[in-house]
């Protein structure tokens, strides 16, 4: 156990390590942590009397997990669709909101035209909200900015964020979201754009970590996404999808053969999809939130992932249009209500799954020695209960990098 210095000595809780898949709970110990990296966890009977401590915390019993990690969001965006939804309650149908310049369009136009300062005041308070709800790593995509300029600007405020609060931020380049207005029916040119100029930039300038794509009839079919993926790999950027939301388009199968960290939402791959990811070592990322949204009735196939050995993640995809959700173990109620995941599936889809999603499980997803320091404390007496509450709070603390974050 840890000889020397310590600078956060965690007592008396009961840690839920996610290294197994049963997400069992161990008996009341300590967790210790040294520049940032956990370097000792145990029975506190363990723990090196001569070790010297900066600075303790006493869990008083409580539940420790891995910070949670939101692998899938589109949380930098301006304005709302507050009104569209009123819209959609009276039957309007988001076709015909689309048709009359909403949708996705109207969050490109406010988008476009927010000033970046007020494009991440905007956007902080949903990344503040996922924090308050014990997310410490978190995936933001572009995808509302639609050219260069401003996609690059969507993703400079989103490393912007991650300068900002205490909480890591990887970035996605989604400029394949939708065709922009000025390339309507020229969807063809527009995706030369991105593979010709906006991906190449955003990969010179390093602000991008992975590039994402929606394959689907209304957004961009395999052959597009195939050109935006080998375009990924001749600048070596990771991929991931959203596949087989709406139809089963094969883009589980094209995700796969590019060896993507994830594929996501999946309502509707069929079995060779999730043999296709199941040989790839794919993540299949579950977004219940829009599904919930959507009020869809096609559920992913669950059964399948676990019979071919999937793993599974969970994210909110908060978004404007379709999950304007800011709340993760909300979104693992809804995967175990809606899509009948278990409670230790939800949690290991926001912690080890969810890590491997964003090619990161080498440095945080569960807690282990050597990890990034990443936790949370929560006043729950069993594991499933941070799936059972209906957008509970119980978060007591949250710790990233070893330091505690006022909630
Ligand atoms: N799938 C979705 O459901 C959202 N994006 C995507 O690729 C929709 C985004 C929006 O309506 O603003
Ligand atoms: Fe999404």
């Amino acid at each position: 156990m840890p000889a020397s210095a310590i600078d956060l000595l965690i007592r008396n809780v009961r840690v839920v390590a996610c290294t197994d898949d049963d997400c069992a709970v161990s008996p009341p110990g300590f967790v210790a942590i040294a520049q940032g990296r956990i370097v000792g966890i145990g029975p506190i009977a363990h723990l090196n009397p001569q070790a010297s401590v900066h600075a303790e915390l006493d869990g008083e019993g409580a539940l420790l997990t891995p910070g949670l990690i939101d692998c899938h969001t589109h949380l930098v965006y301006a304005g709302d669709r507050a009104h569209e939804f009123e819209m959609r309650l009276k039957g309007t149908s988001y076709e015909d909101i689309a048709r009359a310049g909403g949708g996705i369009a109207s969050t490109v136009r406010h988008t476009r035209d927010a000033n970046p300062l007020d494009l991440q005041a905007q956007s902080a308070r949903r990344l503040k909200s996922l924090m308050r709800h014990g997310v410490t790593t978190v995936e933001i995509k572009s995808g509302y900015g639609l050219a260069q300029r401003a996609e690059l600007k969507m993703l400079q405020v989103a490393r912007a964020l991650g300068q900002q609060f205490p909480v890591d931020v990887r970035t996605t380049l989604l400029a394949a979201h939708a065709v922009p207005q000025e390339f309507t029916g020229r969807a063809d040119d527009y995706v030369s754009e991105i593979v010709e100029h906006i991906l190449p930039e955003a990969a010179r300038l390093q602000l991008a970590d992975a590039v994402d794509a929606f394959c689907e009839n209304i957004a961009f079919t395999p052959a597009q996404t195939r050109r935006v993926f080998e375009a990924a790999r001749a600048h070596g950027l990771p991929v991931k999808l959203h596949a087989e939301q709406l139809s089963n388009q094969g883009g589980a199968a094209l995700a796969a053969e590019f060896g993507a960290l994830s594929a996501d939402h999946l309502e509707h791959v069929d079995e060779a999809g999730v043999r296709a990811l199941a040989t790839a070592g794919t993540v299949a990322v579950m977004l219940p939130g829009a599904y919930y949204f959507l009020r869809d009735t096609q559920a992913p196939p669950i059964a399948l992932f676990r019979r071919h050995g999937v793993p599974m993640a969970v994210a909110t995809d908060c978004n404007p249009g379709t999950s304007p959700g800011t709340h993760l173990p909300l979104m693992m109620n809804m995967a175990c209500t809606l899509f009948r995941m278990t409670p230790a599936e939800a949690l290991l889809g926001v912690t080890r799954h969810a890590a491997r999603a964003l090619g990161l499980l080498d440095s945080r997803g569960t807690v282990e020695l050597g990890k990034q320091a990443d936790l949370c404390l929560w006043d729950v007496d069993h594991s499933a209960e941070l799936s059972y509450a209906i957008g509970g709070s119980p978060l007591r603390a949250r710790i990233q990098r070893g330091v505690q974050h006022p909630l």
